[in-house]
């Protein structure tokens, strides 16, 4: 706790160092009448470097002529940015994230998709299980729960905002099955007893895989697995499951969010099965920002 806590420091003196403005009031609410690039100096919060929606968010201000009129997407962590965010939305001042749900900031905040007539973040995505390759003949029994493993933006939500709200992930992984039985019925049928089997599953630090890998680390115990999780950040998670190194993972956005991942490690992974539908990235803003609607007004607006 004490480490997170320095490291969301350091964070925001890297914003404050950067944007020149955390804390103060310097700057102004959002002006519906004036361009917005000026307004932002032309900035979009982002998250940890390695992230899917950084990418695509760098891809989308080359397509939508944005990077060639200042542009830029400053890198810092989910923790800081929702920070920032927080600090904006109290202060009725513009600013642009990166978005995604399942996450509790659209729960917490009244935020809005910008619209991508270009699609450049894809269509349809959902989260998905990855294993290793050659995990179903080496530890079928796991491989069972990978196939079984599936649940709703609704269900995750409920152990997230726990987490949010300061309750340790295993405690509110415990929590859950307790208060789902029947679901974890479901996603135990056929799965052998683990016999002490160790399993280890890597994980990225959002909040919503830090929700699945703790809920299904303590599913797979009460079966008798041995699970280590192991958290990561987004390369290294898949170069753990295309190397071996981890057994499977809960954590992959596809199809368009770790596209690029998902490419460089063709072949070298088991894409077992969608663990959840529905999930959803982009730029967001706060709705207040009413001349804003589509990534193509950043430009013009
Ligand atoms: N996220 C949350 C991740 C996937 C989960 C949207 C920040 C990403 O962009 O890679």
């Amino acid at each position: 706790m004490q480490k997170t806590k320095k490291f969301l420091l350091l964070s925001l003196l890297g914003f404050c160092l950067t944007l020149a403005g955390c804390g103060a009031s310097t700057q102004a609410k959002y002006d519906p009448q004036k361009a917005l690039g000026p307004q932002i100096n032309y900035t979009i919060t982002g998250i940890d470097a390695g992230a899917g929606v950084m990418g695509n968010t760098a891809t989308a201000l080359e397509k939508y002529g944005l990077a060639q009129n200042n542009w830029q997407l400053q890198t810092s962590s989910t923790a800081a940015m929702t920070s920032v965010l927080d600090k904006a939305i109290k202060a009725k001042q513009p600013i642009v994230i990166t978005g995604w749900v399942p996450h509790w900031m659209f729960t917490k905040y009244d935020l809005k998709f910008l619209k991508d007539p270009k699609k450049v973040y894809g269509a349809k995505e959902g989260i998905h299980t990855i294993a290793r390759t050659g995990l179903k003949q080496e530890k079928p029994g796991l491989y069972q729960f990978l196939q079984n493993f599936n649940w709703t933006p609704d269900q995750l939500a409920q152990i997230m905002l726990q987490i949010n709200n300061g309750v340790e992930p295993t405690t509110a992984a415990k929590a859950y099955l307790k208060k789902h039985p029947e679901q974890v019925k479901a996603w135990l049928k056929n799965v052998p007893a683990g016999n002490n089997q160790t399993v280890t599953l890597a994980y990225v630090a959002w909040d919503s895989e830090i929700a699945s890998a703790n809920v299904v680390a303590q599913a797979l115990k009460t079966k008798g697995y041995r699970v280590t999780l192991r958290p990561m950040d987004a390369q290294p998670m898949w170069t753990a499951i295309a190397t071996g190194a981890a057994d499977a993972s809960f954590s992959a956005w596809l199809p368009t969010t770790h596209q690029a991942y998902a490419r460089s490690f063709q072949g070298r992974y088991d894409d077992v099965r969608v663990n959840l539908e529905g999930a959803q990235t982009g730029l967001a803003v706060p709705t207040y920002m009413t001349k804003v609607d589509s990534i193509e007004d950043l430009k013009t607006k």
